[in-house]
């Protein structure tokens, strides 16, 4: 992972890398990237893609963490947590996810699939006091529940969440299918704060995420199907957002997207997931359901927008 192999006449020997070579990793599926800075480190949170092919649904039972210190060479932590570490979620649907660290104590938001108790997708919240886990879920019951979100009849109109820290210390989750959604957090960070409220982007498909440059908030999110990332811009956390276009096309070989923006080192990287791993060792190749993350630097024209991605094999240089 994040290292080239370098052959000469004589040797192939494996030696570091000045770019990071997409995806990013390559030894196992990742999916549905959230990206954290945290004490001058990146921390990479992804989905696992476990589905022996790309015929039928995902699997998904637990969630990785990898880090860096240049976004080119990447050290895997491991699972973080299994799906089923949320009591009363089912196996299989470990699906997005969103990290955050408060007063020292780091916050896992995620999305799985409620026991028949509460049918329907969910949002559970588990925390750590290492960003590497192990976590736990932190309140025993979801956070969110299909039955309380309403305005579109799916049961997974509830996913993907991500989360939002105001300088002020207010703190927002974002989430969503079909009709993107926001929510206040109350201080613990473990209860809702109010309404779930309705956000007027077009084309919204899933995969919120938000963040600030400057005065300018975004709101970046999967668009249409197959996913291109589209997104949007505001004065305020609460809106209105005025729909600024296409971020980022379709990813190569995957029918969704799903991004994560940061900003390390004084550079913006858009990390994403494309479906563009070969077969290896007689397996399947990556698609639809054996998606790879991958990283590209991220460009602000003059006036706040934003420049579209450019995806490519090489990625991001150190
Ligand atoms: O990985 C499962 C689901 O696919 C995610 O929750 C969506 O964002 C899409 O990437």
């Amino acid at each position: 992972m994040g290292k080239r192999l370098l052959c000469t006449a004589f040797a192939c020997l494996f030696a570091s890398a000045a770019s990071a070579d997409n995806p990013i990793i390559t030894d196992v599926f990742t999916a549905d990237p959230a990206a954290m800075v945290y004490n001058d480190t990146v921390y990479l949170y992804t989905g696992h893609d476990e589905a022996p092919n790309n015929d039928k649904f995902f699997e998904m039972h637990d969630w990785l963490a990898f880090s860096s210190t240049d976004m080119v060479n990447w050290k895997a932590h491991g699972p973080i947590m299994k799906g089923v570490d949320f009591e009363w979620a089912v196996p299989g649907f470990a699906w997005a996810s969103h990290m955050v660290e408060k007063d020292g104590t780091f916050y896992f938001y995620t999305t799985v699939r409620h026991d028949e108790t509460k049918p329907g997708f969910a949002i559970g919240v588990a925390t750590s006091d290492s960003p590497t886990g192990p976590f736990k879920d932190a309140i025993g019951k979801a956070l969110i529940t299909d039955d309380m979100t309403t305005h579109t009849p799916n049961d997974w109109d509830d996913i993907d969440p991500a989360i939002f820290i105001e300088e002020n210390g207010d703190a927002y989750m974002f989430f969503g299918n079909l009709m993107p959604k926001y929510v206040k957090l109350k201080d613990n960070m473990l209860e809702l704060d109010g309404e779930i409220k309705t956000i007027d982007v077009p084309n919204y498909t899933e995969a919120s995420w938000v963040h600030k440059k400057g005065d300018n908030y975004y709101f970046s999110y999967a668009c249409e199907f197959p996913e291109k990332i589209c997104y949007a811009m505001s004065k305020s956390i609460h809106g209105p957002w005025e729909y600024k276009g296409i971020l980022n096309e379709v990813a190569g070989n995957s029918e969704t997207n799903h991004q994560s923006i940061i900003e390390y080192k004084g550079k913006s990287y858009f990390i994403y997931h494309t479906g563009a791993l070969p077969p290896k060792d007689g397996k399947a190749s990556g698609g639809r359901f054996r998606r790879s993350v991958a990283v590209e630097p991220l460009y602000y024209n003059q006036d706040g927008t934003l420049k579209r991605v450019i995806m490519t094999t090489e990625g991001v240089q150190k």
